[in-house]
């Protein structure tokens, strides 16, 4: 029997429950005694309140792609997932997008106030630096400071911050192909890609491969917010667990109503195709393509998910 014969076929949906269940203990033990108690609560509430945790999955993947094992990173997929549950956190405000509904829950401001959502996501963002920088066991303090780096130039006027203030600029304006993609690729592509660097990083991976993982990061981050704009149309509120439709509300331009759903799921098929023919020299013999296995899995399942 060949060696391929015996190798057993890559269960994705067993590995992204287990993942899931992994990224879900951690962040339930990641909040301590914070003080007040209105203050934790409001962040809990967030930060547990379900999601696909797809960020901090992605991180952990990184990191055994590289060669690392998926504990060192924990703490850094737990800091991901703080900074993006702090991003919707604002994000739902009413001077932002303004919604009622996040995660199939109301939203944090409904529930604990505006103040106190706005300070519960300021203190979920100090909180992930917090965990990368002195709950990192086992990982050199070199490599922590290049995943400092990335974290900070992900959420801030290089990333998210710069992304969401022309993403506001825009609404009820015409906004060309590129506007929208600066958008997306800051938006919502700069933290998926200091997801994956920062996975590398903590596992201490070679330029080639940092390299190959920036265009993968750069495909797979347009590709899924061109799905969340197609879903935004096709899916229901109930499955989304966020309003349906919010876009059309807001008067943004997206990809369905730039180019058509057909050809927008098109473009977004072919950036994770792209994406994963980045990481092809990395996959190549047994060992490799076991380990490149859930990144080039979760490439795909970023165009087939329905929520
Ligand atoms: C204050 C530093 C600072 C930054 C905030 C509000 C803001 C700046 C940026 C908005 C970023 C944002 C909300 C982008 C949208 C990204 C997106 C598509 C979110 C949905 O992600 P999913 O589908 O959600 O992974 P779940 O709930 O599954 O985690």
């Amino acid at each position: 029997m060949t060696a391929a014969a015996t190798t057993a076929p890559f269960d994705f949906a067993a590995y992204l429950e287990a993942s899931r269940l992994r990224v879900e203990e951690a962040l339930d033990g990641s909040l301590g005694p914070e003080r007040p108690e209105a203050l934790r609560e409001a962040m809990r509430y967030s930060l547990l309140a379900g999601g696909k945790r797809l960020r901090p999955i992605l991180c952990l993947a990184a990191c055994e792609l590289a060669g690392g094992q998926a504990k060192q990173a924990m703490p850094t997929a737990v800091a991901l997932e703080m900074i993006h549950t702090m991003s919707l956190i604002h994000d739902d405000l009413p001077a932002m997008d303004n919604d009622d509904l996040r995660r199939g829950m109301p939203t944090n401001h409904k529930v604990y106030g505006e103040a106190n959502a706005i300070l519960a996501g300021d203190a979920l963002l100090t909180r992930a630096f917090e965990m990368v920088a002195l709950r990192s066991d086992g990982v050199p303090a070199e490599r922590l400071l290049k995943v400092v780096g990335e974290l900070s130039l992900a959420a801030g006027a290089p990333g998210l911050v710069g992304g969401q203030v022309v993403d506001l600029e825009c609404e009820g304006k015409d906004v060309d192909l590129d506007t929208l993609e600066y958008i997306h690729l800051h938006k919502t592509g700069a933290l998926l890609r200091a997801c994956v660097l920062s996975g590398a990083l903590i596992a201490g991976a070679p330029e080639a491969l940092l390299e190959a993982l920036r265009t993968y990061a750069r495909g797979i981050g347009l590709a899924f917010q061109i799905i969340d704009d197609i879903l935004d149309v096709t899916a229901s509120s109930e499955v989304l667990g966020k309003t349906a439709g919010k876009d059309l509300t807001a008067d943004k331009t997206t990809y369905p109503k730039l180019l058509g759903l057909a050809e927008s799921r098109q473009r977004a098929d072919a950036l994770v195709a792209e994406a994963k023919a980045a990481l092809a020299p990395w996959a190549e013999g047994e060992t490799a393509a076991a380990k490149a296995a859930p990144l080039l899995a979760l490439a795909d399942y970023i165009t087939s998910r329905d929520r």
